[in-house]
């Protein structure tokens, strides 16, 4: 009866589970007030994009409502939209930052 218990899958299919972090976007969300130049001021300060770039995402946000800014893990993220709405409640701009789980 033994030998009918061994399938040999144990020891074979015993991958190590290194786990990747979950990744969350970062995201912003379109406004009536915040000045377009301040969007791309934030772009570029806290998402490291050069003027063309931040210049696209602005856009895109502008015209579809919302747009990602970068993909982060969750400290990283959450560190993210802290500083970025922190930043523009101190210039009196409504802008809003949010995280939301990687598909
Ligand atoms: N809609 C704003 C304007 O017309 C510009 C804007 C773009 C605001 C992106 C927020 O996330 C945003 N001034």
């Amino acid at each position: 009866f033994d030998e009918e218990k061994d399938h040999g899958l144990a020891v074979a299919e015993a991958k190590p589970k290194l786990k990747k972090p979950p990744m969350y976007k970062v995201m912003i969300l379109n406004d009536d007030y915040t000045p377009m130049d301040f969007v791309i001021e934030v772009l570029r300060k806290f998402f490291s994009m050069d003027q063309e770039k931040a210049t696209r995402v602005m856009l895109q946000v502008h015209n579809e409502g919302q747009g990602v800014c970068g993909l982060y893990t969750p400290d990283i993220a959450e560190t993210k939209v802290v500083q970025v709405n922190e930043f523009s409640r101190s210039n009196e701009h409504p802008l809003l930052c949010v995280m939301e789980p990687e598909d």
